[in-house]
């Protein structure tokens, strides 16, 4: 396995988190170390278990394959395997290979003397998961309430619960979610175009500096935010998104159950409108 120049003096020894120097070792490119390992052993298993769930099921159509969660009678009960069990175990080893995953972007960034930034940002689409699938379930008091893992069942499900509160639009968390992806997909294509625009010409022109990525925006908007700073707009732009549709799903039923166009009643409601 060739490896690249720069490789030999950054793959050094420490920065584990478990297991000392047992697992910290590299096969070919990809660093192993204990949560290297916990991470095929749950990626492995889960998806075992889907395999298994389709074969008993009623179909290998990969568009409709469905591996549901049990039905809301069992409440916070162990279902038997072919009644959501299967889901159930699924569940536990996604969040086992991604937060060995996780765990294992810290042992990297420690090896290398970086930032906690990388598992830190990671982490929040972890936190998002693990509110439908765990946390909101918990609250409403069944893991029926968690979605079925299956590519139309899951649409179907999100489509269902969405009309369950009338109309989704009208959360206001979700509103921010939507604005966060939305701003987020703007500041990554402003960043990449205004990067590719400086440092890749064509051939015989020169490369940009940052002075001309910043004049450029100075030029345009009378602001530029920086090198530094889009990159740290990004991440609060990224995590944001994460975090907030977390919220948005976690309110909706737990602590809102109308439909989400009545909760705009408070607007409705104050006492301003005096002199309509
Ligand atoms: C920007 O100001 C900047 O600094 C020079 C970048 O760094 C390369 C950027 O990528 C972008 C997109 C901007 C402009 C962004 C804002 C929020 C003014």
């Amino acid at each position: 396995m060739a490896m690249l120049s720069f490789e030999k003096k950054y793959r050094v020894r420490g920065g584990t988190l478990i297991g000392g120097d047992l697992f910290d070792f590299w096969v070919g490119p990809f660093y192993v170390g204990f949560f290297g390992l916990t991470t095929i052993f749950f990626s492995a298993l889960g998806t075992a278990l889907i395999l298994y769930g389709a074969a008993i099921g009623d179909t290998w159509n990969p568009w409709l394959i469905n591996i549901a969660p049990p039905d809301l009678s069992y409440g916070l009960g162990f279902a038997p395997l072919r009644d959501g069990g299967i889901w159930q175990i699924v569940t536990i080893c996604a969040i086992g290979a991604f937060g060995s995953w996780a765990l294992r972007m810290v042992e990297i960034s420690r090896k290398l003397g970086m930032g906690f930034h990388i598992p830190v940002a990671y982490s929040f689409a972890i936190f998002a998961y693990i509110t439908l699938v765990v946390i909101r379930p918990v609250l409403m008091g069944a893991w029926g309430h968690a979605f079925p893992y299956g590519i139309f069942s899951h649409l179907d499900w999100v489509s269902n619960v969405g009309y369950q509160y009338l109309h989704f639009h009208y959360n206001p968390a979700h509103m921010l979610a939507v604005t966060f992806f939305f701003t987020n997909c703007l500041a990554l294509a402003l960043h990449g175009a205004l990067v590719l625009s400086a440092v890749n010409p064509q051939k015989g022109e020169d490369v940009r500096f940052p002075e001309h990525e910043d004049t450029f925006f100075r030029d345009f908007i009378g602001y530029s935010i920086g090198t530094l700073g889009i990159h740290r707009v990004g991440l609060f732009l990224a995590v944001s998104a994460a975090f907030w549709s977390a919220v948005c799903i976690v309110i909706s039923g737990p602590f809102w159950t109308l439909g989400w166009p009545e909760w705009w009643n408070w607007w409705l409601e104050l006492p301003i409108w005096y002199w309509r």
